[in-house]
């Protein structure tokens, strides 16, 4: 009795991991954590910091937050955290047939349970404790007995007993339930409880009255928020933190996993996943601000990549490699866990290893297989339910139509001179493009969709990607057939393993006249966490030819004007190559200019044919029509000059993008 006391005492005045901020939070950080805590408990209007982020979810990382911070709230917000640390006061409790839970409940009142007067069984206890009871002790046998995690730790009598604690009690925000942490055990294991809602009336549950469909959504509550319990049992110090907050990505990705591994008809999960798919670019580890970002469920689908891939027991491998230290070091966990898993010739085969480079690289080539594109993944690719999965859309990826060299570089952290798009002459006079959106972070994925590929067949192309500094990248070509019966090809995948020097590029090169489109999945990883990617950089040429083997025997100029304006019928692009070497002289050569629509329509062939002298320049002129003399709409054309000599050659080729204004 005496020791439990001194427990409490440190849980009183000590928060988790308590020396890892100075204490200090601004009025404008206690403000929102306490908006949060309010809204959450129906006492308060959402606050702005959750706008747009308005998905149900779990309250623990914001529990977490307010625990750990609420000897630090001052005035008028100290009198709201200091009533945090109390349990909800409900009263009746009912212990799980199997004894591992106690269950609080109310039948009257905001926090009186659904449908408190049903009681079946005739036991006194309203049929929907019964039920709940049961969940819970499912859950206990399926996390505990079977999964092998350890057993959450026992809170003394709080509560009662030693058993394990759910309040059921309404949470008006439509949250699902959340974990508290209460008395610290060992360094980093606490004791905790948890709160649920008492009838889950929000969509889509409340489209049916029935007491089992709202029982869906605390089985799958139930399932993740015990998890956290057990999370606080193994290492409650297993958070980032980050500009004062503290932030439990791994916990949420994991726990959002155990809800489909427990229950996996629900599907509870499949609402977090635009989160996910909509922002690839975003890392793993992604955090912001304020806390709770609804991107850590979306994640979901890592954990699920690591159980249908490899093993179910892997996460719990990760989750105790985890609890070997204090702190946070997730990546660094999933890394060696893949490594010792993959070297095992009882779970693996050996010759075939995994490490977190690796395995991150193919879980967003599983990505890329998800909803309608489902169908086509190659043999061993691919979610299990990834047909209802949304799709990355289209600004989750660079998209290239134009056939050209596009060196581009991306670079952290960003100059702020630089729009992004920018494209920039170099001294050569090779264009650079600047990319500022979406620089994937650490455990994030950029997305290059190269399309349009049959419009030059015959053609070779060649893919150049060079990484950052302090990095590593990999990068894996995965090509669409234009057959769309046909599965994607996974071209090529290739690593950078040299992270604290730019590695040597990695080069693809292959026949586009086979594809429809092919997307390159680049991804930085680094095992320590919140690393950033300082800068990388990438071209990609089509050629007819092996690269660089054009003469420099023709000088393109840039076609003019260009954006073009248009003001009269008669106005048009002027198309202008320059001889620049005396074997030309007195060769015919035609200059021949395709004009295609951005979706790759070719709409238009000009050209002119003539006997050239060193020095020479050669022109056509596009009078913004398509082969049948009708005037093109405003919009972005793409123009691929050639020169071509007698014997049929072509000297040169040059490909630009014209801007039609009317
Ligand atoms: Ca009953
Ligand atoms: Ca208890
Ligand atoms: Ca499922
Ligand atoms: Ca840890």
């Amino acid at each position: 009795m005496k020791k439990l006391v001194f427990l409490l005492l440190i849980a009183l005045f000590w928060g988790i991991g308590q020396s890892a901020y100075s204490g200090a939070l601004s009025e404008q950080q206690q403000q929102e954590l306490i908006e949060n805590y309010l809204y959450i408990r129906g006492e308060g209007p959402i606050p702005a910091s959750l706008e747009g982020e308005t998905l149900p979810r779990c309250g623990t990382e914001l529990a977490l937050n307010l625990m750990n911070n609420r000897d630090n709230f001052t005035g008028k917000y100290a009198a709201i955290a200091a009533s945090l640390a109390a349990r909800p006061n409900l009263p009746y409790s009912y212990v799980s047939p199997k004894g591992y839970i106690r269950v609080h409940y109310a039948t009257l009142g905001t926090d009186a349970v659904l449908y408190p007067l049903i009681d079946a069984n005739t036991d006194g206890i309203p049929d929907y404790v019964n039920k709940i009871a049961d969940i819970a002790d499912s859950v206990w046998e399926l996390e505990v007995n079977q999964m092998g995690y350890p057993a959450p730790p026992a809170d003394g009598i709080n509560g009662g007993d030693s058993l394990k604690d759910i309040y059921i009690i309404a949470l008006p925000s439509q949250y699902y339930g959340i974990t508290w942490y209460e008395a610290q055990v060992t360094f980093q294991s606490y004791t905790s409880y948890i709160e649920i809602d008492n009838d889950y009336n929000f969509w889509p549950y409340n489209l049916s009255s029935q007491m089992e469909r709202r029982l869906d959504a605390a089985r799958v509550t139930i399932a993740h928020e015990f998890f956290h319990t057990i999370h606080y049992g193994m290492d409650a110090t297993e958070f980032e933190s980050h500009a004062g907050y503290e932030f439990v990505p791994w916990w949420e990705m994991t726990a959002t996993w155990m809800e489909e591994i427990a229950y996996d008809n629900i599907n509870d999960y499949y609402a977090y996943l635009p989160y996910y798919y909509n922002y690839p670019w975003y890392g793993l580890q992604y955090a912001t601000y304020p806390v709770n970002t609804v991107h850590q469920y979306g994640c979901v689908v890592f954990p699920l990549y690591l159980s249908e891939k490899f093993d179910t027991s892997l996460v719990r491998d990760i989750w105790e490699i985890c609890a070997e230290r204090t702190g946070s070091q997730f990546l660094q966990a999933i890394d060696r866990a893949l490594i010792e898993f993959t070297s095992d010739p009882l779970k693996w085969d050996t010759t075939n290893q995994y490490d977190f480079q690796r395995a991150f690289n193919e879980f967003e080539v599983w990505n890329l297989f998800t909803g309608t594109r489902a169908a086509r993944a190659p043999a061993g690719y691919g979610f299990s339910e990834a047909a209802n999965y949304p799709m990355p859309p289209d600004s989750a990826y660079l998209n290239f139509a134009r056939y050209d060299f596009y060196p581009l570089q991306m670079r952290w952290p960003w100059m702020d001179t630089t729009i992004d798009g920018t494209t920039f002459l170099l001294g050569n006079g090779t264009p650079l493009t600047y990319y500022k959106g979406n620089l994937p972070q650490n455990a994030g994925a950029h997305y290059l969709n190269f399309q349009n590929l049959s419009l030059l067949p015959d053609s070779v192309f060649n893919f150049i990607f060079v990484g950052g500094v302090g990095i590593k990248w990999t990068v894996t070509m995965v090509a669409f057939p234009s057959n769309i019966a046909q599965d994607a090809i996974i071209l090529d995948s290739q690593r950078d393993l040299s992270p604290l020097a730019p590695g040597p590029p990695l080069y693809f090169n292959f026949d586009p006249s086979l594809y429809r489109n092919v997307v390159a999945i680049a991804t930085p990883t680094d095992t320590s966490i919140s690393k950033y990617p300082t800068g990388f950089n990438y071209g990609a040429i089509f050629s007819n030819q092996p690269s660089d083997s054009f003469p420099n025997s023709l000088d393109f100029h840039k076609p003019y004007p260009n954006p073009i304006v248009v003001k009269s019928a008669d106005d048009s692009v002027t198309f202008e190559a320059q001889i620049s070497t005396s074997s030309l002289s007195g060769v015919n050569t035609e200059m021949q200019v395709n004009i295609f629509t951005i979706s790759g329509e070719k709409i238009n062939v000009i050209s002119y044919n003539g006997s050239l002298s060193d020095g020479d320049k050669i022109s056509v002129g596009w009078k913004l029509d398509n082969q049948s003399g009708k005037k093109v709409a405003p919009g972005v054309y793409l123009a691929y000059c050639q020169v071509i000599l007698d014997n049929g050659s072509i000297e040169g080729a040059e490909k630009f993008k014209i801007a039609v204004i009317r």
